[in-house]
C-alpha cells in the first residue's frame, strides 16, 4: 500500500516503510532535546575524581521500649590492585555522590536495629586522597583504607530516638601511578617503542604525534627476576606547562618514579606547519624547560638520555653532533636562541644511543636503568642508616645528660 505524502513542493508517494522511518527519526529528534545535550562519555582512563560521599542515616530508635535504631554505613576508600584506573568508579557514580546504608529502625522483634551497609570505594594503589579541609593519605599498598564518611548514630535516649544524618565530605582522589621509570619526550620521539621493546606491554605505535594518549605501563623483567615498572606517557610539545598538547596532565603520573627516561629523536621535528622546526637539540631543550616549569622535582631525579632511532642516521654524522652538543652543556647553550635555554638543566646519568625500532642496544638502555636505580637506591638506604645513626647518637648524648644532671 502505499501512503501520499507532499513533501516540500514536490508532491511524492511515500511507501509506509519510509513513512515509518521518517517518523523514528522525528521521534528520535525530539527525543534528543527533550533530554537535553548530550552527556560527555567517560574516557577510558580517569586519573582524578571528585566525590561527594555520605554516610547512612541512623535508624529510629523505639521510644517505648527503649529500642535503639541501627547505626548508619560508614563509606571506605580502599586501593586494590586489581583496580586499574578511577574509571570504575566514574562510571559507579555517574553523579558524582554515593551515600552509604541506612541503619535499621528498631522495632518491638528487634529491639536493636542492624546497622547500615558499609561503602567500600575501590581505587588503584597510588590514589592520593585529599578532603576539602586539606588532609591528605596516600593508599600506596593493597589494602591501604581510610574512612571518609561515618554513618549517623541510631536514635536512642539522647538523641530522642532519632536517627542522626551521617557525615557529608567532598573527597578528591588523584591517580598517581607507581613506576620505577617514566619515559618522557616529544611526541613521536619513540616511547612506546621503546617500552614494546623491553616489555611485553603493546601500546599502540604510529608515525604520528600524540598516539599515545594515556599513560601505558608495562614491566621490564631481567633473568636473576628482578622486575622494574616503566611508565610510557603521552607526548610533551613546547608549551605545554600552559597547558598546550596533552602530555601535561600526565606528568603527574612521572612524580613518583625513580628514573627518568628522556626519549629523544636524532631528527628534527615539527609539530605542525604553525611551529617551528626544532633540531634534536632544541628539542632536548624544550623538554628541559617543560619539566622546569612543571617543577615537583622532576629535574632532581636521577635521569638517563636515550637518543633514539640510530638506524636513521648511518653514518653517524648526526649523533656525534648531537653527542657533543649535549656533552657541552651548558657552553653549546650559546649556539640557541635565548628563550629554548632552560635555567636548570637537567643532570644525565648516562647518555646512550639506541634504535628502539631495531632493537639496537636495546639491552645496554635497559641494564643502564637498572645499574642507576640500583646505585640511587644504596646511596637513599645509606643516607637513611646516617640519619638514623645520628638520631640515635643524640638520644645517648641526651640519656648521658640526664644520668649528669639529675
Ligand atoms: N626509524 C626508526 N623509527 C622509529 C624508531 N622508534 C620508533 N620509530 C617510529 O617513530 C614513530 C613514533 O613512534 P612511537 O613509539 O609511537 O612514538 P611515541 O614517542 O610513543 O609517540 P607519542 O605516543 O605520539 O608521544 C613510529 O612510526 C615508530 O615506528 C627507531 O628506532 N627508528
Ligand atoms: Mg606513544
Amino acid at each position: 500500500m502505499a501512503l501520499p505524502m507532499r513533501c516540500g513542493t514536490q508532491s511524492k508517494v511515500l511507501s509506509i516503510k519510509s513513512y515509518k522511518l521518517l517518523n523514528n527519526l522525528l521521534l528520535l529528534t525530539v527525543r534528543k532535546y527533550a533530554v537535553g545535550p548530550k552527556k560527555k562519555p567517560i574516557p577510558k582512563f580517569v586519573d582524578f575524581l571528585q566525590l561527594q560521599v555520605t554516610g547512612g542515616t541512623g535508624g529510629q530508635g523505639l521510644p517505648k521500649y527503649g529500642g535503639f535504631g541501627g547505626n548508619g554505613g560508614k563509606i571506605f576508600v580502599t586501593a586494590k590492585a586489581k583496580v586499574k584506573n578511577l574509571r570504575q568508579l566514574a562510571v559507579q557514580h555517574p553523579k558524582q555522590t554515593c551515600k552509604a546504608g541506612v541503619g535499621d529502625n528498631s522495632s518491638k522483634f528487634h529491639l536493636l536495629g542492624n546497622s547500615g551497609k558499609d561503602l567500600n570505594l575501590e581505587v588503584p594503589v597510588g590514589v592520593l586522597l585529599h578532603t576539602e579541609k586539606g588532609d591528605r593519605v596516600d593508599l600506596n599498598k593493597e589494602g591501604d583504607s581510610c574512612i571518609v564518611a561515618n554513618g549517623g548514630i541510631g536514635g536512642n535516649r539522647e538523641t530522642n530516638f532519632l536517627g542522626l544524618r551521617g557525615q557529608t565530605n567532598m573527597i578528591g582522589l588523584e591517580l598517581k601511578l607507581l613506576a620505577d621509570v617514566g619515559l618522557v619526550g616529544f611526541p613521536n620521539a619513540g616511547k612506546s617503542t621503546f617500552l614494546r621493546a623491553v616489555s611485553k606491554a603493546k601500546p599502540k605505535v604510529a608515525a604520528y604525534p600524540f598516539t599515545t594518549l594515556t599513560p601505558q605501563l608495562g614491566i621490564m623483567e631481567f633473568d636473576d627476576g628482578r622486575r622494574i615498572s616503566v611508565a610510557d606517557l603521552p607526548g610533551l610539545i613546547e608549551g605545554a606547562h600552559q597547558n598546550y598538547g596533552k602530555g601535561i596532565k600526565f606528568l603527574r603520573h612521572a612524580e613518583r618514579t625513580k628514573l627518568l627516561l628522556f626519549v629523544l629523536d636524532l631528527n628534527p621535528f615539527q609539530l605542525s606547519e604553525k611551529y617551528p622546526e626544532r633540531s634534536a637539540f632544541e628539542t632536548l631543550l624544550l623538554l628541559n624547560q617543560e619539566l622546569e616549569a612543571y617543577g615537583h622535582g622532576m629535574l632532581d631525579k636521577p635521569a638517563i638520555l636515550a637518543i633514539n632511532k640510530t638506524d636513521t642516521d648511518p653514518s653517524g654524522e648526526k649523533v656525534t653532533r648531537l653527542m657533543s652538543l649535549v656533552q657541552n652543556l651548558p657552553e653549546s647553550l650559546e649556539t640557541v636562541d635565548e628563550e629554548l635555554r632552560p635555567t636548570t638543566l637537567a643532570k644525565f646519568d648516562d647518555i646512550l644511543t639506541m634504535s628502539a625500532q631495531n632493537r639496537d642496544n636495546i639491552e645496554a638502555v635497559r641494564g643502564k636503568i637498572r645499574e642507576v636505580m640500583d646505585e640511587y637506591a644504596e646511596k637513599r638506604l645509606l643516607e637513611e642508616l646516617e640519619k638514623k645513626k645520628s638520631l640515635m647518637s643524640l638520644r645517648e648524648d641526651e640519656e648521658h645528660l640526664k644520668t649528669t644532671f639529675v
